[in-house]
């Protein structure tokens, strides 16, 4: 045995391939590998994908990437070297200079309703950390990032997307700053629209149009991700959602969550699961967010509402001036919560279940600037086949104990904020469904018991938090020291202590009141919850 594994490891050779950008740009890249040293080649086009064959080494080698003067002095060696436990063969996966873990394993939380993912994305990998790089003319790019809140400001960029197992160029990419409130910061979010993106055809893996969320006002940059998870794990809709490092023209730009925009792509690739191509096949899309939006009836007319409280994004068959939406509201409105055929009437024209699936989730999270709380943050879909609308959730930040709210020991009844409190109308499709009727809110009472006990919850979710936690320290260290003074905002005032205080502890003690951290809350609101809901 031990003579086969010499041979075999005799004739072998190997691909090492990393990124690295060096700290000036006439270094070079070598790899260290059965104690010799063997120096990396780059090209003029991707100046930071150094690649050699080595011979006579073999996958089970230990080795470690070091950086070079044009002297020949060694000016950087990775702290950590890398054991390659035989995970490739040949070539080495696509590593980054200084992060000896290519690969952190993430538990999968159980299925607990159907699985409504697309087919995987060769881009989307929550174990690995991307690196995007964008080409930039710098001076256009200096004056968006220094006028943030310029919403027309577009520019062209050529990116490069490398994960472990692809490399990917795309030229003029168009590259804004995405967001709302978010713009105030120095740290913004970004938004990448690849070209050509209808119909088929798409360059960028079925997933052309992307934000790079800066987790601006998320210390752990990982309050969207989970969210995502657990998401995935109950069968709705979500954006798929991955690490990156971005560069810009070689500097450090920032670490970030990419997720795929909800656009007509999203709709076709992960609604219709690829089986429509042709935006005149998709279903009427509604978006909502930039204003409280209630779903209350106020007319039959486009102009009886005001604008940005309901966006047409798509509009589907048959309708035009939100005339499909209003419909909807209007049955909402003439509904009777003590309708006893109220789970067949909304059945008619909800995905009734998967809407409660996201208020149990909404509530559970504490996702304070949601629908449920403020009617912030979500689409509806009208799916032109069944005829049914779909409740799709988007942006996450503000959940887990995001600004230590809201109390884990909240009732679901009290998270829908009184009537007159502060701007608020009343969110009926809460009130009418979930709370007054008995039927469904014994649905909804089932459901999230159901995912109190098997997902949300101290002994599920823990162990995805610490593998995240792992995967991101020290690209979030990285984050925290890059220096934006030079960009209007407020500023980016971050550290590690941050991060790992809002992450939190494993707390024994709780007797109400707030807490502090993604994980005693979680596992506070669960206690709560089974202690009392449904009793
Ligand atoms: C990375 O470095 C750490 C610390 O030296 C080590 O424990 C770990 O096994 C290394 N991981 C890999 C994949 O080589
Ligand atoms: C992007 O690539 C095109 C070639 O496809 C080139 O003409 C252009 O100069 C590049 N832009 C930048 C900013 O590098
Ligand atoms: C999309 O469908 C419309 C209506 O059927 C048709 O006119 C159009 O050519 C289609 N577009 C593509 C790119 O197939
Ligand atoms: C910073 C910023 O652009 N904030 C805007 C968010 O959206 C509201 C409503 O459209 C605007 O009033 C804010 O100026």
């Amino acid at each position: 045995m031990g003579l086969l594994v010499l041979a075999s490891s005799v004739v072998a050779d190997v691909k090492y391939t990393v990124v690295a950008f060096t700290k000036n740009p006439a270094n070079r890249v070598a790899v260290q590998v059965k104690g010799n040293t063997h120096y990396l080649q780059t090209t003029k086009d991707l100046p930071y994908i150094w690649t050699a064959t080595v011979r006579g080494v073999s996958s089970s080698n230990s080795y470690r990437y070091v950086e070079f003067d044009r002297k020949n002095k060694m000016v950087d060696r990775e702290k950590d070297k890398r054991y390659p436990k035989g995970s490739f063969k040949t070539a080495t996966p696509n590593d980054f200079f200084g992060r000896n873990e290519t690969f952190i394993a993430v538990p999968k939380l159980e299925q607990i309703y159907k699985d409504v993912r697309p087919k995987p994305s060769k881009v989307f990998d929550n174990r690995q950390v991307a690196t995007i790089h964008f080409n930039v003319d710098p001076a256009e790019f200096d004056h968006m990032m220094q006028n943030p809140r310029d919403r027309e400001i577009k520019i062209k960029a050529n990116l490069t997307f490398v994960n472990a197992d692809l490399i990917h160029s795309s030229d003029n990419v168009r590259l804004s700053i995405s967001g709302n409130s978010s713009r105030k910061r120095q740290k913004v979010s970004l938004k990448v629209k690849f070209p050509k993106t209808l119909p088929k055809g798409d360059p960028f893996f079925d997933r052309p149009i992307l934000k790079l969320r800066a987790g601006a006002a998320d210390p752990t940059v990982m309050r969207e991700m989970l969210y995502v998870d657990v998401l995935n794990a109950v069968g709705i809709h979500a954006s798929e959602t991955s690490w990156v490092r971005a560069y810009v023209n070689g500097k450090p730009q920032g670490f970030f969550l990419m997720m795929e925009d909800i656009e007509e792509p999203f709709v076709m690739n992960t609604i219709h699961r690829g089986t429509v191509t042709n935006v005149t096949e998709l279903g009427s899309l509604y978006q909502m967010g930039k204003a409280e939006a209630p779903m209350i009836y106020q007319g039959p007319n486009a102009k009886d509402y005001k604008s940005n409280v309901y966006e047409t994004k798509v509009a589907g068959p048959g309708d035009k001036d939100m005339v499909k939406w209003i419909a909807f509201m209007k049955d909402l409105q003439d509904f009777k919560s003590s309708d006893r055929d109220a789970v067949a009437f909304w059945s008619k024209r909800l995905e009734l279940d998967s809407f409660l699936r996201a208020m149990a989730v909404d509530y559970l999270a504490g996702a304070w600037d949601s629908f449920w709380a403020r009617g912030h943050n979500y689409f509806m879909y009208l799916h032109p086949q069944t005829n049914l609308w779909q409740f799709l959730p988007s942006d996450f930040d503000h959940s887990f104990n995001d600004d230590k709210r809201p109390n884990p020991d909240l009732p679901y009844r009290e998270w829908t904020p009184k009537q007159g409190s502060q701007g608020f109308t009343g969110r009926p499709l809460v009130t009418k469904l979930i709370i007054e009727n008995k039927a469904i809110n014994k649905m909804f009472e089932t459901i999230v018991l159901r995912i109190t006990d098997r997902v949300f919850n101290r002994e599920a979710l823990y162990p995805l938090i610490d593998a995240h936690t792992k995967r991101i320290a020290n690209e979030v260290d990285w984050d925290v020291k890059i220096d934006r003074s030079h960009l209007p905002g407020s500023p980016f005032k971050r550290s590690m202590k941050h991060f790992y205080v809002d992450i939190g502890e494993d707390t024994p003690k709780y007797s109400g009141g707030q807490v502090l951290g993604i994980k005693p809350y979680v596992k506070w609101r669960a206690n709560y919850v089974r202690a009392n809901v449904g009793k």
